[in-house]
């Protein structure tokens, strides 16, 4: 077979093992530079090829198993989840390239155009976006061209070492580019930092002054404010294409768009939300000032409905379903702290609900059906119960051991549009009870306070903290899980001298 014995150990026979590691081994790397591809062209964005495949892994999960990983997994669960999608995503244009190249090969016409072409049809079907589809074709040829730069089939295992190297190095290349252009992407329609309004320069400094200051614990305005979304990627829509439907069970269907709420006149309300999925003492609860216009200006002219409820839909086919007098008392917020609302948190329009779950405050918003007949909307399906009005907290997030040996403990209530009239501390482990120090209410009928209480307690000893509500009632004692209908109890916390 070969006319030089002495590299007869370095050949390698066709179809042996070694060619079809390396095979695979280029294929996978032809799938990661695809997927990487996508990524330079659109960022993290809906048209990113692993968005569907992530939206697809969170639809055909077990809502059991969702449930459990919100409550056992939190954030961790939604990044395992989106890995998962990534693999997959990896895997499909893996065994897409393996097959382009395979097909080339029998062929006898080059490999690396015809595994890029190959991969570019079912990133069009993933993304449904040309530029995401051809960039990820670009990178798997690449990455099958860049393994082919010798000779083809590799004869000795040296050349099919070389071969893997640089489709390694080929990989790695697309990688390091798709990092860098993808990371860039995605955000371009926000632009922060423009002027901001006098009166809402005047709020966030009210906040500021009345906020307690106390070591570890955020202020009365969330520096960073906690997101909870049903997809890993979330929607990109521009202002200027947004539009807001009316339907249903109304007078007339009407279309709003942001240049009409924007010639509305605006109002700024301090409002905090809260997710039903989080721990006792977790720290999905934020407070933010948004402007935008009550719900109820959209109805003028025509008379308000009078039926059960309503169902807000939205572009990341989100949807959740309530009580129509919740709505009336709604505001669709179009500037979250002075600032164009950010992607994450809804952009270009929310509706906030005050008082309820945060899971009825739908972002990104896209039609507003009034309903005669009630009906589920996206969590209710999955067994949760989240559409109903906040339970009162009193959340434990400082512990300071200050310097004169007493030591201080801090956090934030809340109790949605009940308000909050005290907060008691024990550091007995709950067998006396001490007022809290209050910060000052902020204007507005749907904000959390801040709390602390300084002491004297040398040993180790338990700290619980308990609220009443702006209607006298003490928050219920007894321990809930977050699932169905949020987390319940007092939050305590043992504390070591
Ligand atoms: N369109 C849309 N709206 C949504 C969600 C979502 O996944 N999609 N999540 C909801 C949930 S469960 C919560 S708790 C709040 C969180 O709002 P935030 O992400 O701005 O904090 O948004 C709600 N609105
Ligand atoms: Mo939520």
């Amino acid at each position: 077979m070969t006319d030089d014995p002495s590299d007869s150990e370095d050949r390698i026979a066709a179809n042996t093992s070694a060619d079809v590691t390396l095979e695979g081994a280029t294929a996978l790397l032809a799938g990661i530079a695809a997927v990487a591809g996508s990524y330079a062209a659109v960022g993290f964005t809906p048209s990113f090829v692993a968005a569907p495949v992530s939206a697809f892994v969170v639809a055909t999960t077990p809502s059991a198993v969702i449930t459990w990983s919100i409550q056992t997994l939190g954030d961790l669960g939604d990044q395992l989840g989106f890995l998962l999608a990534l693999i997959l995503t990896v895997l499909l244009f893996a065994v897409t390239a393996a097959v382009g190249t395979r097909i080339a090969d029998t062929a006898t016409v080059p490999a690396s155009p015809v595994a890029g072409l190959l991969c570019v049809a079912p990133a069009l079907a993933l993304s449904g976006a040309p530029i995401s589809a051809l960039a990820a074709g670009v990178g798997a040829g690449f990455v099958v061209a860049a393994s082919r730069l010798g000779p083809t089939p590799p004869e000795t295992v040296s050349e099919s070492r070389r071969s893997l190297l640089q489709a390694i190095v080929g990989a790695v290349a697309v990688g390091a580019v798709g990092g860098v252009l993808g990371s860039r992407r995605g955000g371009e329609t926000l632009k922060q930092n423009g002027p901001v309004n006098e009166d809402v320069t005047a709020l966030l400094a009210e906040a500021e002054d009345k906020s307690l200051g106390i070591g570890g614990l955020e202020g009365l305005v969330s520096e960073e404010f906690y997101q909870v979304d049903i997809n890993s990627v979330d929607p990109v829509v521009s202002a200027s294409d947004w539009e807001l439907e009316l339907t249903g069970a109304v007078e007339e269907d009407r279309t709003f768009d942001l240049a009409d709420l924007k010639s509305m006149p605006a109002e700024h309300r301090f409002i905090t939300l809260r997710c039903v999925g989080e721990g006792l003492n977790g720290k999905k609860m934020d407070n933010a000032l948004w402007t935008g216009v009550p719900i109820s200006t959209l109805f003028e002219g025509m008379a308000m409905p009078d039926e059960c409820c309503v169902m807000l839909r939205a572009a990341d086919d989100y949807y959740e379903e309530f009580p129509l007098p919740a709505l009336e008392d709604g505001f669709l917020a179009y500037e979250m702290n002075g600032q164009p609302l950010p992607r994450g948190h809804g952009h270009p329009v929310r509706a906030l609900i005050p008082g309820h779950w945060g899971e009825i405050n739908v972002k990104w918003l896209a039609e507003i059906e009034v309903l005669e007949q009630e009906t589920e909307g996206y969590w209710e399906k999955n067994g949760w119960h989240g559409t109903g009005p906040v339970r009162t907290v009193a959340k434990l997030h400082a512990v300071n051991h200050l310097d004169d040996g007493r030591t201080q403990v801090g956090g934030h209530a809340y109790a949605g549009t009940r308000g909050i009239e005290r907060v008691e501390v024990s550091t007995d482990g709950g067998e006396s009870w001490t007022d809290a120090r209050l910060s000052e209410p902020l204007p507005g009928t749907d904000v959390w306070r801040q709390w602390e209480h300084t002491y004297e307690q040398n040993g180790s000893h338990e700290v619980v903290v308990r609220a009443t509500d702006g209607e006298g009632t003490l928050q219920s004692k007894e321990e809930m899980s977050p699932f169905p209908n949020g987390p319940g109890g007092w939050v305590s916390k043992r504390i070591e001298p």
